[in-house]
């Protein structure tokens, strides 16, 4: 490519600081170095994790950034010793990395990669610098994937290769809604067929928690928001009753023992609330179910409960990303939304261009959209 090892100028959308909207920036983006890549970002959700740190709520995070970790794009131009990846190849950036090396990538079950930047948000990339400038000023990465500029790069580690063909406007929600939920429920949960699921916060990673419900063939699937518009998707994806806590005057959890006879399977929790991660515990049956994390709740938040409820049988889990090995398992789930095996187009809403970013973040915090999804 006539780009390859120079400076490329392009837009992006910058956070200067919290609580301030996004700008539209002409940034420059230096090319990678060894073990990086390149990528001219194609599409990109928007997602609850980027408002976080819009919002102000995740403290550890350094200014100036560009978020955006759900995306897809073509790779540029790539580092000295990349083997796996060549420009022209279609591919997801990875906000957990796999190195294939440390304790967890040598663990089958774990994906929590050590090179990951997640909870640390140091900003930059492994050799600790950044390859974005705007105004004379370096701009911080953003968890290995920085997908809101129409150019990235990022460790060659977090970059999966995905079929030629993928529809790069769609398969993005891989990238971060589809795969968590989705994983959440296959992988991490396991769930089994005929089993009774409870779901609880219905944004595009719980709904995603639905299709892996239901493709792994539970015959209950109970939605649960504080918002009933949005039932209507639920039961699109699956679901096979919804419930809204405020229609009740007891604690949900004796609504849901009440028709799932003692208790679900499965109980999700999919909105990063500790009151409700304790619901879901509460709400899994007591010598059988599983309750699994999801959400992340805010920091320093913490959770009670009486461990007899371990004791009789119950089990409590968690994971980000589904669990999903990234590298390896991307390219899986790319080829299995193309061969049919789940479906998850109506999980995007909206589509917007990049310009229009703050609207975008506007429709999330209104609970209007589920995804929107930026074209770059
Ligand atoms: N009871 C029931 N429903 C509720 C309640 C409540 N008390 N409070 C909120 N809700 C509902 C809302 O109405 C909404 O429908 C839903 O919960 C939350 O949906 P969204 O659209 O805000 O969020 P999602 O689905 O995009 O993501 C939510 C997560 C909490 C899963 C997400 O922010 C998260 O923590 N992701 C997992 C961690 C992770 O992997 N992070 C890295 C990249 S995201
Ligand atoms: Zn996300
Ligand atoms: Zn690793």
């Amino acid at each position: 490519m006539a780009t390859a090892g120079k400076v490329i100028k392009c837009k992006a959308a910058v956070c200067w600081a919290p609580k301030r909207p996004l700008s539209i920036e002409e940034i420059e983006v230096a090319p990678p170095k060894a073990h990086e890549v390149r990528i001219k970002i194609v599409a990109t959700g928007v997602c609850r994790s980027d408002d976080h740190v819009i919002n102000g709520a995740v403290a550890e995070i350094k200014f100036p950034v560009i978020l955006g970790h759900e995306g897809t794009g073509i790779v540029e131009s790539v580092g000295e010793g990349v083997t796996d990846l060549k420009p022209g190849d279609k591919v997801i950036p990875l906000f957990i990395p796999q190195c294939g090396k440390c304790r967890c990538c040598e663990n089958p079950d774990s994906n929590l990669c050590y090179k990951n930047d997640i909870g640390k948000y140091n900003g930059v990339l492994l050799d600790n610098t950044t390859r974005f400038t705007c105004k004379g000023k370096p701009i911080h990465n953003f968890i290995c994937t920085s997908t809101f500029t129409e150019y990235t790069v990022v460790p060659d580690i977090a970059v999966a290769k995905i079929d030629k063909d993928a529809p790069l406007d769609k398969v993005c929600l891989i990238g971060c809604a589809f795969g968590t939920g989705y994983g959440s429920a296959v992988n991490v949960a396991k769930v089994k067929p005929g089993s009774s699921c409870v779901v609880f916060g219905l944004g595009g990673v719980g709904l995603s928690v639905i299709i892996g419900c239901k493709v792994a063939g539970a015959s209950k699937i109970i939605a649960v928001d504080i918002n009933s518009d949005k039932f209507a998707k639920a039961k699109e994806f699956g679901a096979t009753e919804c419930i809204n806590p405020k229609d009740y005057d007891r604690p949900i959890h004796e609504v849901l023992a009440e028709k799932t006879d003692g208790g679900v399977d499965y109980a999700f929790e999919v909105i990063g609330n500790t009151g409700i991660m304790t619901s879901a515990l509460l709400s899994s049956h007591f010598g059988c179910g599983k309750a699994v994390i999801v959400g992340v709740a805010s920091s320093g938040a913490t959770m009670t409960f009486d461990p007899l409820l371990l004791l009789t049988g119950r089990v409590l889990t968690g994971a980000l990303y589904g669990g999903w090995k990234t590298k390896d398992d991307v390219p899986k789930l790319v080829s299995d939304y193309m061969n049919k095996k789940f479906d998850f187009d109506g999980l995007i809403t909206h589509r917007l261009p990049l310009e229009k970013i703050n609207e975008a973040f506007e429709l999330l915090r209104r609970g209007e959209s589920i995804r929107t999804v930026l074209s770059l």
